[in-house]
């Protein structure tokens, strides 16, 4: 046994580079060729390999430290008697990876290039089940993450990175094999393949075109309450003939004003009215699954369309503001978000949420949950149809609502009597007064 100083070998080009994981610990026991430390240039990232076997005794060198080649990076306690190391490995070169951009990496068979210094350390696609090759070779990992991932049979191209620039670390796939084992499946939910890659221009003219950072982040929020939320929706439909007369009415006095009264209002109103008489809709399901908070406040959600995509400002305290202020603050968020001006603070705190599509057509339609919330509203298009009113047929002006819920939260019954009641309030706007 002997102390000796682990220094950084010879890494080609780079003078200095900046540490960007650390990837031992005082203690921990490594092998020749085990990587100790992750570099990155403006060019490439690079693992540094051990030199020796044997065991940490201390690190010379932190996340952020620049290093060039002959700096010291450990003291190790060496086990000299470890024939295989000597014999079989002269003094071990750095593994160089390619430039590693999340959106250029090369598949993972490239993953080392032939710029590297010395041995190159190949990762051939493994036969894991469960691995997706393309979405593998595509993730910003190092080498070591890789291996680590394909040990585990993680398809990397499943997890997401928290190290800088969006990088994976090993934490990153520990926390996703302790959340699949924790949901009973893989992360690609239910033990599901993902979609194969398929290059569609073989069946004509195509063009490609990214996501925009809200198509993203409403994506992924969305799919995670579509794969966890047991959605049920319950269709219903209320007669607003005299809401809409009324509204109308009103609109045309405070046009002068500069007021309009727009018809989701009266149904941020009625929602209001339909929660105080059933507050369960009004609640969260905490952390553990196994209690409901339920609030005492009314903050109602507004799906709004954008050019960027859907984002859902909150109307707070709607139970505390007129039908005239309501309608203005929908005006003024949806003007927000379209100009992308919304504030975190004015997307948060919702307790139910309301999509409507109203303005647009269509006859009825599944809004997802908008989670940790436990119901949605959908709204459609109203319509006039003939209505039997135990003598004739009468016109009436007809809205199509659809309410989604957390079955686990809600029951069939309860979602029946929410809409019910919904639509009492809205057919007779005289109720949301009492
Ligand atoms: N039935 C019939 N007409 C309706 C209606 C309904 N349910 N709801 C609104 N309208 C009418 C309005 O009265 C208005 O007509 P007038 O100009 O003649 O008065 C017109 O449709 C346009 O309304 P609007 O859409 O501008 O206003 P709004 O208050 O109804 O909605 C907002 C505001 C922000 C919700 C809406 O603009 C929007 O973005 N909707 C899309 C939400 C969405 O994308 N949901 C899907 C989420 S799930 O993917």
């Amino acid at each position: 046994m002997s102390i000796k100083e682990i220094v950084v070998p010879d890494i080609g080009d780079f003078e200095s580079v900046e540490v960007i994981e650390v990837l031992v610990a005082v203690g921990d026991i490594v092998q020749v060729e085990d990587s100790l430390i992750t570099v990155e240039s403006d060019k490439a990232s690079m693992e540094i390999p051990s030199s020796e076997s044997g065991k940490i005794l201390k690190l010379k060198v932190a996340l952020g430290d620049n290093i060039a080649k002959g700096s010291v990076l450990l003291m190790m306690e060496v086990d000299e008697t470890s024939p295989e190391v000597k014999e079989e490995s002269p003094p071990p070169p750095a593994k160089k990876t390619e430039k590693i951009e999340r959106e250029k990496m090369a598949p993972a068979e490239s993953v080392t290039s032939k710029a590297s210094v010395g041995k190159v350390q190949v990762h051939k696609p493994s036969p894991t089940a469960s691995i997706d090759e393309v979405r593998f070779s595509k993730a910003y990992a190092s080498p070591s993450v890789r291996r680590f991932a394909r040990e585990l049979g993680v398809d990397l191209g499943n997890v997401e990175g928290t190290s800088r620039k969006n990088r994976i670390n090993r934490d990153d796939v520990k926390g996703f094999v302790k959340k699949a084992m924790a949901t009973g499946g893989s992360g690609t939910a239910l033990g599901i393949k993902p979609m194969p890659e398929i290059d569609f221009s073989q069946f004509g003219d195509i063009e490609s075109q990214a996501l925009s950072k809200i198509n993203k982040l409403t994506g992924e929020f969305l799919h995670r309450s579509w794969v966890t939320v047991p959605h049920v929706t319950q269709f219903d439909e209320a007669d607003i003939t005299e809401m809409e007369a009324f509204r109308k009415q009103m609109s045309k006095e405070m046009e002068k004003n500069g007021i309009k009264i727009t018809p989701l209002a009266f149904i941020v109103w009625a929602v209001v009215a339909s929660l105080k008489a059933f507050p369960r809709f009004n609640s969260s399901l905490d952390a553990t699954g196994e209690n409901l908070i339920l609030k005492k406040y009314y903050n109602i959600g507004v799906a709004v369309d954008t050019p960027n995509g859907l984002v859902v400002p909150v109307i707070k305290e709607a139970d505390q503001k007129s039908l005239v202020e309501i309608s203005q603050e929908i005006r003024e968020l949806a003007i927000k978000a379209r100009d992308k001006k919304l504030k975190p603070s004015e997307m948060q705190g919702g307790c139910f949420s309301i999509s409507s599509l109203g303005g647009i057509g269509g006859t009825r339609f599944t809004p997802i949950v908008n989670t940790p919330e436990v119901a949605v509203l959908g709204v459609s298009r109203s319509k006039m149809e003939p209505v039997w009113n135990g003598a004739e047929f009468e016109p009436r002006l007809i809205l199509p609502l659809s309410l989604s819920y957390d079955h686990r939260v809600i029951d069939g019954a309860d979602g029946a009597r929410f809409t019910t009641h919904l639509s009492k309030m809205l057919s007779d706007i005289r109720r949301m007064m009492v």
